[in-house]
């Protein structure tokens, strides 16, 4: 009996076909999870399900969807993370049997093409991986350069010497245009290598603590060492000691420090084509938001530590970072028309801006949608990447995408550069929109799925490390399918059908969670470091005269806020939390709301789904005579102001709701729990991570309006018998953060895997030449027809 059939075992063969049967009578050919579990719970109280319920509901649980044709029922189960399991049931001889996904696909495709199609593509990346070591534990997700480090430590300690030549090789490598670091051409083997750091550390050891890297140079490069090993004596001891001890016998933890101090990281690239990217006047703006927030924040705290890092290891080189973006010469009130901008509070982060162009070279003039950009990439790539080779003079150490449209032109310059590629998703789009896969077609107009999906897939796979801000994002939940997880396997009919995507167990990907600007968001409760020069600012905001951006004011002031903040998308679901609070009279009586987010002018707005948005916020302040008690701006706040905003909710007492249908990460959850504010985000995404349900915040359930409004009400009720309560959620949010989500960790985290994925592409060849063959066969073939097709170029 296979895997899956062992599923079913438990439950009594009677009860499944009378479910299943039960299924059919429904007369839908396509029956969602959740769809399964009410018609389970409606089966279960028409009929006796018996002594093997229990089972039988945890199946259905754990069923991700079904599909009935007129003989059988097809059903997806992932009995937990990352496992997933085909199986069909035949109503003709009862029989039920495990099934490849590709038999499955077929099936569920013939539902929109009429008749089970045989002949479509089928992509499959698991006869490029069979060689390549993979991760089996579903805890460990997430974790892939420790996983990586071990796995080959070991290898590297079965195989003395040629472990050691690995590492001499590795770091002969080394240097900076014509200075070499770490070992200089007296050190040919690993011979010399050992006895030079005999006599280095012999030497050092008589040594004043007080010298440095300068005062020791000569000696230490007569015995074959270049610069690199650190800048005081102590330094340069411990990293000769570090490799003394890795040559005797390779360890993890040791491998991990030595390469963690080896010089590799001087100049970064980062592509972040799409929305407006910009240093003021921006977020909120259409596909502009989080990801240039993080960006920012990102290449900050980024150069910091390269500038701290190069410092110790005793180098006088100042590291460099330049983030390529769209120019768009029509750029409204922003700086999105100009070439070049430095980036505030670092010294060496520049903004370069290149412009989308068409067929014949000429400029486009105007914001395109995210999901048009497709075209313009390999004409923006190749701009950038001759830019970077000028700005830098040489290749960068490291190029980072962002957004599926930054992968792809991260995969395609750091393909073209041969250098290191790291992932950054943000958001993946497939998760976010229902049968986006499916339906791909019905949806192409608007979306350009079929481009998108492939960019993913082709940069997923291209790229030698992932960051993922948090677990659920790779592989989701027991109850939930994470981001990356939904790209295992999937079917686009007529286009392709995805047999393996990507595998979550795969050693490429990391969590590195990103934080909040700690300059701008701190607790309301620390009073010295608050900005009393823009107080006055908020009151206008929130208190101040209607003004032409603004709908609705306070009738009675005094009452605590519920605010919430982001881009006018109907994901985000801004339009939802005001029905909710307009429905629930009690919510009415205890708190006003505060919304930001988008224009409220209709006619300033050049998005679609932003302008269908805006129509419906009109309609429900209408229906529910919200005037009185919901504040909506539509304006956007520099930086200070904004952190001083959520500070001041705090001051009222207030609280932080985030209604996304899905949120991939959520830096506003990150910000205003900072600020100390009682948050309720969304159980969809990445704050259903980031809080803890009843102890740093609340998960609320956007599907269920009437509930949260319940939940947030009740949540007033007791703050207004218990002070302490509002307290302590908010020191508990704040706790959260600070444990968790800062940019300092992630600096250093970042930088940390990129020397050691650096170290073993070099040791392993990670490179992966049959899959990167593969790549661009999908990449010519299959993504740039589909480009072609997106009118305008
Ligand atoms: N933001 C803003 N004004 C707005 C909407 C959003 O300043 O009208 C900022 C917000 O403070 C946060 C970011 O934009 O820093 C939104 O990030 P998040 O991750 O919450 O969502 P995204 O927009 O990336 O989906
Ligand atoms: C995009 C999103 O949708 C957010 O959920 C993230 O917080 C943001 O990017 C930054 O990664």
């Amino acid at each position: 009996m296979t895997v899956a059939v062992n599923l079913f075992a438990e439950i009594d063969r009677d009860l499944l076909d009378s479910l299943f049967r039960h299924y059919r009578s429904t007369d839908k050919t396509l029956l969602l999870g959740s769809e399964l579990w009410d018609n389970w719970q409606l089966y279960a109280t028409e009929n006796d399900p018996g002594a093997t319920a229990p089972h039988c509901a945890e199946l259905i649980k754990r069923s991700q969807e079904a599909v009935i044709t007129a003989n059988g029922l097809f059903l997806v189960v992932r009995p937990r993370v990352a496992q997933w399991h085909y199986c069909h049931y035949d109503f003709s001889d009862n029989r039920l049997r495990e099934i490849s996904a590709a038999e499955f696909f077929t099936h569920k495709e013939s539902l929109i093409t009429g008749s089970p199609i045989n002949k479509v593509l089928e992509i499959d990346f698991a006869p490029f991986e069979r060689a390549l070591p993979k991760m089996t534990q579903s805890r460990s997700i997430g974790s892939g350069v420790e996983f990586l480090n071990r796995h080959f430590s070991s290898r590297l300690a079965r195989n003395l010497t040629g472990g050691d030549q690995l590492i001499l090789s590795f770091l002969s490598v080394h240097g900076y245009g014509s200075q070499a670091f770490m070992i200089n051409e007296r050190i040919t083997s690993v011979d010399s290598l050992r006895q030079a750091l005999v006599r280095g550390m012999e030497l050092l050891a008589d040594k004043p603590a007080a010298l440095e890297w300068t005062d020791l140079a000569q000696p230490l490069a007569a015995f074959g060492f270049a610069p690199g090993w650190g800048r005081t004596l102590g330094d340069i001891r411990s990293t000769m000691s570090l490799l003394a001890n890795l040559l005797e016998a390779p360890d993890h933890s040791t491998l991990e420090e030595f390469l963690d101090r080896v010089p590799m990281i001087f100049n970064i690239a980062l592509l972040s084509p799409h929305g407006f990217f910009g240093q003021a006047n921006v977020l909120g703006l259409p596909d502009t938001g989080g990801q240039v927030v993080y960006i920012l924040d990102q290449v900050r705290a980024l150069e910091k530590e390269m500038q701290e890092r190069l410092y110790r290891q005793g180098l006088d080189i100042k590291p460099r970072i330049i983030i390529l973006t769209r120019l768009i010469p029509e750029a409204g009130g922003t700086t999105c028309n100009l070439p070049e901008e430095h980036v505030e509070g670092t010294e060496n982060v520049t903004i370069v801006r290149i412009p989308f162009r068409r067929l014949d070279g000429s400029i486009i003039g105007q914001w395109i949608s995210r999901f048009e950009v497709w075209p313009y990439l390999e004409g923006f790539s190749r701009e950038a990447e001759t830019t970077i080779l000028e700005r830098l003079g040489r290749r960068p150490d490291l190029v980072i995408g962002n957004y599926s449209d930054g992968n792809l032109a991260a995969y395609l310059v750091a393909q073209s550069l041969g250098v290191t590629q790291c992932t950054i998703a943000h958001a993946l789009e497939k998760t976010k929109y229902l049968y986006s896969s499916l339906y791909w077609q019905e949806m192409e107009e608007q979306y350009h799925f079929s481009c998108q999906f492939t960019a993913d897939l082709i940069a997923m796979n291209s790229s030698d490390f992932i960051i993922a801000s948090t677990f659920q994002e790779i592989a989701g939940s027991a109850d939930v399918v994470g981001q990356y997880e939904s790209y295992r396997s999937f079917t686009m009919p007529g286009l392709q059908r995805i047999l393996h995507g990507i595998d979550v167990f795969d050693p490429k990907f990391n969590i590195v969670s990103p934080g909040a600007d700690a300059e701008i968001y701190f607790p309301a409760t620390t009073g010295a470091r608050r900005f009393a020069d823009v107080q006055g600012e908020v009151r206008e905001l929130l208190h101040g005269p209607p003004q032409h951006f603004c709908r609705g004011s306070f009738a009675e002031p005094q009452r605590p806020l519920i605010f919430s903040m982001a881009r006018l998308d109907r994901i985000k679901n801004l339009s939802g939390l005001l029905q909710w609070y307009g429905e629930d009279q009690h919510l009415r009586q205890r708190a006003n709301l505060l919304l930001i987010g988008g224009t409220i002018h209709p006619g300033e707005s050049s998005d679609s789904e932003e302008q269908e948005q805006i129509g419906q916020m009109h309609r429900l302040f209408d229906k529910y005579q919200l005037d009185g008690q919901v504040r909506w701006l539509g304006s956007r706040l520099e930086k200070r102001l904004a952190g001083e905003l959520y500070r001041c909710i705090a001051d009222s007492r207030g609280i932080f709701v985030q209604p996304a249908f899905f949120e991939a990460f959520g830096l506003t959850v990150v910000e205003a729990m900072t600020c100390g504010l009682p948050t309720f985000a969304t159980r969809y995404g990445g704050p259903l991570e980031i809080i803890e349900d009843g102890v740093s915040g609340f998960h609320i359930d956007p599907n269920h309006g009437p509930a949260t409004a319940a939940k947030i009400t009740a949540f007033f009720a007791r703050c207004e018998e218990d002070p302490e309560y509002w307290q302590q959620l908010s020191a508990n949010a704040v706790a959260r953060i600070q444990a968790r989500y800062t940019w300092n960790r992630y600096a250093k985290r970042l930088l940390s895997l990129t020397c050691l994925y650096g170290f073993w592409k070099f040791a392993t060849n990670l490179e992966r030449q049959e899959t990167s063959r593969y790549l661009e066969m999908l990449y010519h073939l299959q993504f740039k027809p589909r480009a072609s097709l997106i009118g305008g170029h």
